[in-house]
């Protein structure tokens, strides 16, 4: 058991879900009538929406872990890790149902989300990215409470949902509605410095950070030693060089990737999203260009979004991407070379390899 063994790693997401259900069907004064209707709904909703996607998050803790033990793990190590890897993916699902209702997504991992679906609704999906959410707190006390880093697993959880929270809220304010309408478009709200920041929050800490901050927790590091401080600050540093590269492909491919292959049709351009290509096209247009930004960007008209995808095209931003990507993928070498102790490197190579020309 590794790693690399997924179907270990899915047994181990069986198990967690069956204690959840068995959770539902304890909790008291409830009819066993209502105790099937709420279990029934919810195992479906939570293989719907927890696993079935790359599951780079959930995995990263296990090769974390793997990394700073410096060997095979034993059952007891693995299924810990796992466990934890398989909170990330919890958190994970409870931002993706959220984030496609904010984004007025169709599909999400080709099915349609969560919230799209004919008996869940809006009103319900709400309700379940709350109850996504609480559940990773029901598994950290059944499985950790006893553990020596539990309250740190725990407040690296609460961190990171806020962190996420805030650059949710700047990613979502770019595009503001006032009465159902769409508000004034505002293109000099999209520059690379907004870009980053709202980047780091939104997807770097949770997408990337967290996984190496609970390897390092499990493993014993304690962030205020001085040993740990660096290795903390180390990760976070390359946490969010690879997060920010993540969000751009991520950017990319909602512009440019065939939706069967990326399992989701972008909603980027209509939702007048702060997207890197929209920041990049307009550090490159000219008045003529600008104005088709400004009279398309953000509609939710399909004639209108191909004249904005014509125009990245124009402006060669997929080939800037690519000399990005290759230029990032240097900067990314060479920093994770100077990691010490070197044995760390290895969890940041395996970062690197999962996304690098990913086309999903
Ligand atoms: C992803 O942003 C951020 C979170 C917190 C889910 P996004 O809306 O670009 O993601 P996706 O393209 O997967 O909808
Ligand atoms: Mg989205
Ligand atoms: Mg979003
Ligand atoms: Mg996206």
């Amino acid at each position: 058991m590794s790693s690399t063994d997924m179907e270990s790693f899915l047994e181990i997401y069986k198990q967690i879900e069956s204690e959840i259900i068995a959770d539902i069907q304890s909790l008291p004064a409830l009819s066993d009538n209502v105790k099937k209707q709420l279990t029934d709904y919810y195992s479906v909703c939570l293989p719907y929406t927890v696993p079935g996607g790359k599951m780079t998050r959930g995995l990263t803790v296990i090769k974390g872990v793997e990394v700073l033990k410096q060997r095979a793990l034993t059952e007891k190590e693995y299924k810990d890790a796992a466990i934890l890897g398989w909170q990330v993916e919890w958190l994970q699902a409870f931002f993706l149902v959220a984030d496609d209702i904010m984004d007025g997504s169709i599909t999400r991992r080709g099915s349609p989300c969560w919230y799209k679906c004919p008996n869940v609704t809006q009103d319900n999906a709400i309700n379940d990215a709350l109850i996504l959410e609480n559940m990773i707190y029901q598994t950290l006390r059944r499985h950790f409470k006893t553990h020596p880093s539990y309250v740190q697993l725990l407040e690296l959880f609460i961190d990171t949902t806020f962190q996420t929270e805030v650059g949710q809220h700047i990613d979502t304010n770019g595009t503001p509605y006032a009465d159902g309408e769409r508000a004034p478009l505002d293109l000099t709200r999209f520059t690379l410095d907004r870009y980053q920041g709202c980047v780091r929050y939104k997807t770097c800490y949770y997408s990337f950070y967290l996984s190496c901050a609970l390897a390092l927790a499990y493993c014993g590091y304690d962030p205020e030693s001085e040993e740990g401080k660096v290795l903390y600050k180390k990760a976070e540093d390359v946490c969010m060089i690879l997060g920010e590269y993540f969000q751009i492909q991520d950017d990319v491919l909602d512009a440019f990737a065939p939706p069967e292959v990326l399992g989701k049709i972008g909603t980027d351009i209509e939702d007048a999203k702060c997207s890197w290509l929209v920041c990049k096209a307009l550090e490159l247009v000219n008045d003529e260009q600008r104005m088709v930004l400004e009279e398309n960007y953000g509609r939710h008209d399909p004639v209108g979004v191909q004249k904005v995808k014509d125009l990245y095209k124009d402006l060669k931003l997929e080939e800037l991407f690519r000399a990005y990507e290759d230029e990032r993928k240097e900067t990314c070498d060479e920093l994770i070379a100077m990691i010490r102790p070197e044995n760390f490197q290895e969890l940041f190579k395996f970062l690197l390899a999962k996304i690098y020309k990913r086309e999903k």
